[in-house]
């Protein structure tokens, strides 16, 4: 069914183009050979109009994530703030979505903790698994907020390498922030988010052509043994490597903080190319990694890529610091692309200091959409309640109007 609002308007007669040309209008466009188009005919303007006809888009979406919602995190000079990633962030996510028209809401199916563990220590979801109830009988004495509220105060520095059995040693030994609390529903929201991700990922390999996981919590900081900034399991590297698997596969992150967890899982491989496009660590979490000269290690050596990105970058300066990320997406020739989505890249983040506009998630979107490769969007950030639903749907919808390959 034709959706005729504003946003799928192709072409009106005396439109210029280059491209194809339908019943003697215009179609603009390099994607126009491959929409579905409607056309009609206004007799009051006595002109046509054509529209491109949405496909419908798998979004992989699990309730499980409300029982994940530590009260606060910790900020800079100790501030003790309501955690930015919350669960309104899915709603306003939701109704966005409701309103596109396009998404088809389904919930993920269960995959196990098989590829959960191909990419994640054993010891390390053992500890995110069971850590929280063993946390109750050792802080049995403390006040009810730090019984309710695992989140690490000691964290080890270079060499120091005993790994206690204790909970209170363990949280700082597995968390490297103060922005992963572990809670009751912690690790049951974290492993469906990861199902979601699998689930979308299991869908590009049944033929899907986008299919996107929205995920909470977010995965890109966690690395093989370890959580931090708001991330436990690492949804995107879970589903890229399961993708893997089957092909070639590349990991592109655009959340506005370096995906230090996925370059970590993937840093000495070659079967995955993983690229992220962030804010400068020198001056932004998470400090430490994303530098343009980690290219990857050993047989790895070359497959890691990061872009540092300067504050205030506008939609143009970033649209083409993506197209020299995208050619090396091009020149690994993958057959699935896992998009690590934040949309705290956006001007009026508040964690953020990109410039990137709502107009500027519909080009980035349009951008890696015309790759023309299978694609799982697997969220990540995007703390800006007001504009994050219009947002992730400006980015979507480049994916919302392709043609099933073939038909
Ligand atoms: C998935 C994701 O986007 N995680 C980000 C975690 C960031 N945590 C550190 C927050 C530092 C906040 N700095 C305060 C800036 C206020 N203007
Ligand atoms: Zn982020």
């Amino acid at each position: 069914m034709p959706v005729l609002v504003n946003d799928n308007l192709v072409a009106q007669p005396g439109t210029q183009s280059t491209a194809n040309v339908i019943g003697g209008f215009p179609i603009v466009g390099s994607a126009a050979d491959r929409i579905p188009l409607r056309y009609l005919y206004d007799w009051r303007n006595m002109s046509y109009f054509i529209w491109k006809e949405p496909i419908h888009v798998k979004v992989i979406y699990a309730e499980t994530h409300r029982q994940h919602y530590p009260p606060f995190e910790i900020l800079e000079g100790g501030e003790k703030v309501p955690m930015f990633e919350s669960p309104d962030r899915m709603d306003i996510i939701l109704a966005a979505l409701d309103q596109a028209g396009w998404a088809e809401i389904v919930a993920p199916r269960d995959f196990g903790l098989a590829p959960i563990l191909a990419v994640h220590d054993a010891e390390y979801v053992d500890f995110l698994q069971h850590g929280f109830a063993d946390w109750q009988v050792e802080g049995g004495q403390l006040k009810q907020q730090a019984r309710d509220v695992l989140m690490g105060t000691t964290f080890p520095p270079r060499r120091w390498q005993h790994k206690p059995t204790s909970v209170g040693g363990r949280i700082g030994y597995y968390t490297f922030d103060l922005s992963c609390p572990i809670v009751a529903g912690t690790f049951p929201a974290a492993l469906d988010a990861a199902q979601c991700a699998l689930t979308g990922a299991q869908a590009l390999l049944d033929g899907a052509p986008a299919t996107f996981a929205l995920c909470r919590p977010p995965g890109h900081h966690a690395g093989r043994d370890f959580a931090g900034g708001y991330c436990y399991l690492n949804n995107a590297s879970i589903a890229a490597q399961f993708l893997a698997n089957q092909a070639r596969t590349a990991v592109l992150d655009i959340d506005y903080h370096a995906g230090n967890g996925t370059e970590d899982i993937f840093y000495h491989s070659a079967d995955v190319l993983t690229i992220s496009l962030h804010a400068n660590p020198n001056r932004q979490y998470p400090y430490f990694v994303g530098a343009a000269d980690e290219t990857g290690e050993g047989v790895g050596r070359g497959y890691h890529r990061n872009f540092p990105l300067p504050a205030a970058m506008d939609d143009d300066a970033y649209c083409a610091t993506l197209a020299n990320a995208l050619q090396l997406i091009r020149n690994f020739a993958p057959h699935y692309l896992v998009l690590s989505f934040g949309a705290d890249i956006f001007a009026g983040d508040p964690l953020g200091d990109l410039a990137i506009t709502t107009a500027g998630f519909g080009q980035i979107g349009a951008l890696i959409e015309n790759l023309g490769l299978p694609t799982l969007v697997v969220m990540e950030g995007g703390y800006n309640i007001g504009e994050l639903g219009v947002n992730t749907v400006a980015l979507l919808s480049a994916f919302a109007q392709r043609e099933t390959v073939g038909q």
